[in-house]
C-alpha cells in the first residue's frame, strides 16, 4: 500500500509512535510518505520505501498566526496526487484530522477517493481537544475520519465521554520494538552514573504539567533517603527550570542528572532500576512499556489507561495521582529487596511481550485493507 503518515515530528509519545509504525511498515514493503513540519525525531536512517514530505509555512506581514492547517491540507493534497496514495492516517486529532478532511475532500474534486483514519493519542482528547475553542472541529473530523483507533480501552472511554462520537472507535494499543529495548549489560555507562553501586531511577517526558514532574522529585528525595539512589530525567519541557530549583532547595543536586532528549532511550534504560511515571493523566504511558521492554519496573499513578499497562504488583507499582508517599514506599519496598526486583523485572518484560510490534502492526495493516475496501 501507499499510505500517508501525518504527526507531529517532536519528541512526545505520538510522533514516536507513528514514526515507529511507518518504519515497519516500510519493512513489510509498504510505500510510506511522512507529512510534517520537521524530520521527526526517530526518522533518521534512509529507507528505500520511506518518503518525507516537509510542510513549508510561507509567512506574510499580515499573519499574525502563519496558517499551518492550509499549508498542511496543500502538502496533503500534493502526496496524495503526486504519489498516488492509498490512504492517510493521521496520527493526533489537532489539526491532523480536520486538516486530512479538507484533503480528502480536495482530492474528491479531482475524482481520487482517498480515506483516512485518525488515531487518537491522549491530550488530543483529554486536554487540548475537549477546550470549547477546537471542541467543535474535534468533534466534526472526528466523525469524518474513516476509521477511528484510540491507543487504550481508557482513551475510547474518554472520547465517548466527551464528544458526540457516532462511529466506532476501535482500540489498537501502542507497541514496543521488543529487539530493540532488549536489556544490555552496559558496565561503563552504568558506572559512570552510578559510581556506588547505587540505585537508577529514571523519569522520561516532556516536562509538562500533566507528568507531574514535582511527584518524581518528591519521591526520589524519600527514596535517596533510605537507599543511595541517582534519578535521571531525559527530555525537557516547560517545568523543567521548577525542577531544577527544587532539586537545589532540597540539596539532591548531585544525585540528579538532567540528560536532555536523549535519542539513545534503549541504553539508559539498560542501565535503570526503576522507571517513575506519577502522571496526572496518561493515555497509555508508551515510555513506560519501553522501560518494561527493557527489564525496568513502572512506579507510576493508576490515571487513565497506565492499568492496562502496568500491573499492580507483576510489573511495577500504581498509587493513586498524587500519592507521593505511596509511590516512595513501593520504590524502597521493590528497589530493597533483589528477589521482588528480579520477579517484577520478568513480569515487567512478559508484559511488554504482549505488547510486541509484531502483533499490533498487523492490526492497523488489517485496518488499512478494511478501510479501503469500504472507500
Ligand atoms: O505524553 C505526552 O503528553 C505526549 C503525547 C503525544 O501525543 O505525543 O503522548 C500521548 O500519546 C502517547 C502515545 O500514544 C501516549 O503513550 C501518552 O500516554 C499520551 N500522553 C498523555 O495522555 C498525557
Amino acid at each position: 500500500m501507499r499510505i500517508g503518515i501525518v504527526c507531529y515530528p517532536t519528541y512526545g509519545g505520538s510522533g514516536v509512535l507513528a514514526t515507529e509504525l511507518g518504519k515497519a511498515l516500510a519493512d513489510k514493503g509498504h510505500m510510506v510518505h511522512f507529512i510534517t513540519y520537521q524530520q521527526p525525531v526517530r526518522l533518521n536512517a534512509f529507507h528505500a520505501n520511506i518518503y518525507y514530505h516537509e510542510v513549508q509555512v510561507p509567512t506574510y506581514p499580515l499573519f499574525d498566526f502563519p496558517p499551518y492547517e492550509s499549508a498542511l491540507s496543500s502538502t496533503m493534497v500534493d502526496v496524495i496526487m503526486n504519489h498516488q496514495l492509498d490512504l492517510l492516517h493521521v496520527h493526533y486529532a489537532i489539526p491532523h484530522a480536520s486538516t486530512a478532511y479538507l484533503a480528502k475532500q480536495i482530492v474528491g474534486k479531482q475524482g481520487r477517493v482517498v480515506p483516512f483514519i485518525t488515531t487518537l493519542h491522549g491530550t488530543d482528547i483529554t486536554l487540548v481537544g475537549k477546550d470549547k475553542t477546537y471542541a467543535p472541529v474535534v468533534t466534526f473530523s472526528i466523525n469524518e475520519s474513516d476509521a477511528i483507533t484510540a491507543v487504550s480501552n481508557n482513551l475510547r472511554e474518554e472520547t465517548y465521554k466527551y464528544f458526540q462520537i457516532e462511529k466506532d472507535i476501535e482500540v489498537i494499543y501502542n507497541f514496543v520494538d521488543i529487539e530493540r529495548f532488549k536489556r544490555r549489560s552496559l558496565p561503563h555507562f552504568r558506572q559512570a552514573v552510578a559510581p556506588n553501586g547505587e540505585k537508577v531511577l529514571l523519569h522520561v517526558s516532556n516536562f509538562r504539567k500533566v507528568k507531574r514532574v514535582p511527584d518524581v522529585i518528591k519521591i526520589f528525595q524519600q527514596v535517596r533517603a533510605q537507599l543511595p539512589s541517582k534519578l535521571l530525567l531525559v527530555g525537557d519541557g516547560p517545568d523543567r527550570p521548577t525542577i531544577e530549583c527544587m532539586c537545589r532547595d532540597l540539596g539532591i543536586c548531585d544525585d540528579v542528572r538532567f540528560v536532555g532528549k536523549q535519542e539513545q532511550l534503549e541504553d539508559i534504560m539498560s542501565i535503570s532500576d526503576l522507571f517513575v511515571l506519577p502522571s496526572e493523566y496518561e493515555s497509555f504511558g508508551l515510555a513506560a512499556l519501553e522501560a518494561m521492554a527493557s527489564e525496568v519496573p513502572v512506579l507510576s499513578s493508576d490515571a487513565g489507561g497506565l492499568p492496562e499497562v502496568n500491573i499492580q504488583g507483576v510489573t511495577g507499582f500504581l498509587s493513586p495521582v498524587g500519592d507521593v508517599d505511596g509511590m516512595a514506599r513501593h520504590a524502597i519496598d521493590l528497589l530493597s529487596n533483589e528477589a521482588l526486583l528480579a520477579t517484577v523485572r520478568k513480569g515487567a518484560l512478559e508484559q511488554a511481550q504482549r505488547f510486541h510490534i509484531n502483533n499490533i502492526v498487523p492490526q492497523y495493516e488489517a485496518l488499512y485493507e478494511r478501510v479501503r475496501e469500504r472507500a
